[in-house]
């Protein structure tokens, strides 16, 4: 056990050794020893603990019940003692206890092995345990430790409590960090920055890939697979472009207990790993244009607030590299593909996007010009780059020695486009549908689009009921509606109707006694709650425009709430004002980049600096003689500015 922990300071030291005492103590007579887990301030272990504490003492006492046996036997003074001790994730006391501890992590504690095993046992946590701890703390004066006894892992209730303890517009972040987890899209995994994608995710993926996948395939590009391993030599080669990237490089040095001879990165982007061979494959115009895509995974090690989907230190995407043998050809394709990337966002996730160009700063630095779809997420005021397609120019051509032949015999350089979208996609369409009950999907994107719940009162013609739930889904099915029955019966109606809504279904068709009389079933929209009785006569029809309908709210909304962030200004006062009130900015700029670094240092501060997300391509008019919001030399260009993820 002692081998487990690690503290680098005395005051730390004597605490866990109390605390370890203390564990030896109560299960003194259990095998195999305690283990003592002690978690770094934001670290996902810490994160998976404390989501199972703070929702415990908010929760009413069934699901407290749930989460905590033996809270059953508990009094109310020590109820009230027991609440009072937990502490909030974000609370500032909390964050200083953890620090406090300074634990070394997993990865240099080289004799642990399991630290995934400990995360395991957390569900035996016991009421009376804590209890235990809390005494022992007073008397060492340290901070406060977990505890959890291995060796005796016990079933953990499954939890029957619904709901958000978090609003979204009171702790947009903790209510983000919930409505993943409770919606079934993702489970928080025991490395900081990774997350399991859970079926309900994939299968929103699944069908942007397919749509994408056929629409590339129109355009003739065709699917490969590239090894997920990059040798130092090629990475080398694009030192200048991975320069700022380098810290975010993951390596593997070890294979078992032998040092590898030569440490093998992991792709963080494919370019070095495909292009030695294009320069192999590309000979003459005849092999032109050569157009691939791959399906992949890629591994960036962040180390600023990971957050499921939108910064992981491991994400899926698409990454399309392709080779021209004119400019014109390039320029064409990155448009198109830009345009597949809008669709996803307007019509699949119903979320409003813009397009257009980034800055000289924001531009790939291997590339000639990059181009984006742009969101915004309303709650906190921040853009949030969509998607990326580049024109990389000749620079890669250069670098990788990818020369053809012209029909004329003289020797020519490609030139290059990459374009990439990632589950990014998902977190994007959470955040700005997603409400206090959970999750909203579209249901272009919804792997299930309408959810039919038997609702038999008392006395009612049950078998009947359930029949019509059945027959509903089999009409539903044939049309090409993504539906199913929930016919479980160890749960009540409303159970299943926030069940689902926490998942996001998009419809809920309710069957009861008066529905099954009357020939019809009742629906109720989950992105605005509204009622409607349909005939089952007319069935497939009304619920085909239901879920039309849902679709293009959703995009309404969505947009109407980004129009109204929209702040168009002129002066730097006004830039600075509205980037206070969550503002997404759009301002005459005079296209230097020297100023856009100038707006960056200017505004930098704990909430992160403002910096340009791009140049529409829909530009209002710019009359003669207007100046630059930044710096006031002339401008040339309106741009959409503000904080982003
Ligand atoms: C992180 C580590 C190493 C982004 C990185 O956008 C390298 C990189 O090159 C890196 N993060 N990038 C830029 C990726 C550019 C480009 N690659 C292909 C795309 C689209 C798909």
């Amino acid at each position: 056990m002692g081998a487990e922990l690690a503290a680098d300071e005395g005051r730390n030291a004597a605490a866990l050794a109390a605390c370890r005492t203390l564990a030896e103590e109560l299960t003194e007579l259990q095998f195999p020893a305690p283990r003592i887990l002690a978690f770094k301030e934001g670290s996902s272990e810490s994160r998976y603990f404390v989501s199972r504490l703070i929702p415990a003492h908010k929760d009413p006492p069934y699901k407290q019940e749930a989460n905590f046996h033996s809270s059953k036997h508990l009094t109310t003074e020590q109820w009230t003692k027991l609440k009072s001790s937990f502490v909030h994730f974000d609370d500032p006391s909390f964050c200083e206890w953890i620090r406090n501890l300074k634990v070394v992590p997993p990865e240099k504690r080289r004799s642990c092995r399991r630290w995934d095993l400990n995360i395991d046992l957390l569900g035996v946590i016991e009421v009376d345990d804590m209890a235990g701890v809390e005494q022992r703390q007073n008397k060492s004066g340290g901070g406060k430790y977990f505890f959890c006894s291995g060796g005796k892992k016990k079933e953990v209730k499954k939890e029957t409590g619904l709901g958000l303890s978090f609003t979204k517009d009171e702790n947009f972040g903790e209510w983000y960090s919930e409505v993943v987890v409770n919606g079934e899209m993702i489970e928080y995994y025991d490395i900081s920055g990774c997350y399991i994608l859970r079926p309900w995710a994939i299968s929103i993926w699944e069908i942007m890939q397919t749509f994408f996948d056929a629409e590339i395939k129109k355009m003739k590009v065709k699917n490969c697979y590239f090894p997920l391993f990059v040798s130092p030599g090629v990475l080398q080669k694009e030192k200048d472009h991975i320069e700022g990237f380098a810290p975010e490089v993951a390596w593997v040095t070890k294979s078992g207990e032998s040092e590898l001879e030569v440490p093998i990165a992991i792709r963080p982007t494919s370019e070095t790993v495909m292009y030695p061979y294009y320069s192999k494959w590309i000979r003459g115009h005849r092999d032109l244009p050569l157009k691939l895509n791959q399906w992949c995974n890629v591994v960036r090690w962040e180390f600023s607030n990971p957050t499921p989907f939108i910064r992981s230190r491991e994400f899926l995407w698409q990454e399309g590299h392709t080779a021209f043998a004119t400019k014109e050809e390039a320029d064409t394709e990155v448009l198109q593909i830009l345009e597949l990337y809008r669709c996803i966002y307007e019509e699949f996730l119903a979320i409003p996007v813009t397009k257009g160009r980034k800055s000289e700063l924001e531009t790939f630095a291997g590339g000639l010009y990059t181009t984006s779809v742009e969101a915004f997420i309303p709650n906190t005021g921040r853009g949030i780059q969509g998607a990326t397609s580049h024109c990389l120019g000749q620079n890669f051509a250069k670098m990788f020695e990818i020369n053809f032949e012209n029909e004329k015999g003289e020797k020519g350089m490609v030139w290059q486009n990459s374009w990439a979208y990632s589950t990014r996609t998902i977190g994007v369409m959470v955040m700005v549908h997603g409400d206090d009950k959970g999750l909203v999907l579209p249901p272009k994107v919804a792997a299930l689009q309408l959810i039919v719940i038997p609702v038999p009162y008392k006395d009612a013609d049950t078998q009947g009921i359930f029949d019509a739930c059945v027959a509903t889904v089999a009409t539903l099915s044939d049309a090409g509606i993504r539906a199913e029955a929930d016919l479980r019966d160890n749960y009540s109606p409303g159970w299943k109707y926030s069940n689902w809504e926490m998942k996001g279904v998009p419809l809920r068709i309710e069957i009861g006694p008066r529905d099954l009389a009357n020939n019809q079933v009742r629906a109720v929209r989950r992105d605005n709650g509204a009622k409607t009785d349909i005939s089952r006569v007319f069935l497939v029809e009304q619920v085909k425009g239901m879920l039309d309908k849902i679709q293009q709210n959703l995009f309404d909304v969505a947009k109407q709430k980004r129009d109204a962030c929209v702040e168009v200004l002129k002066t730097w006062e006004e830039f600075v004002t509205a980037l206070g009130q969550k503002k997404l900015i759009l301002a005459p700029w005079c296209d230097e980049e020297d100023v856009e670094k100038d707006v960056k240092a200017r505004t930098k501060g704990d909430m992160g600096a403002a910096k340009s997300l791009c140049t529409p391509f829909e530009q209002p008019e710019l009359p003669e003689g207007t100046k630059c919001f930044a710096s006031g030399k002339p401008a040339k260009k309106w741009t959409y500015w503000g904080r982003s993820y």
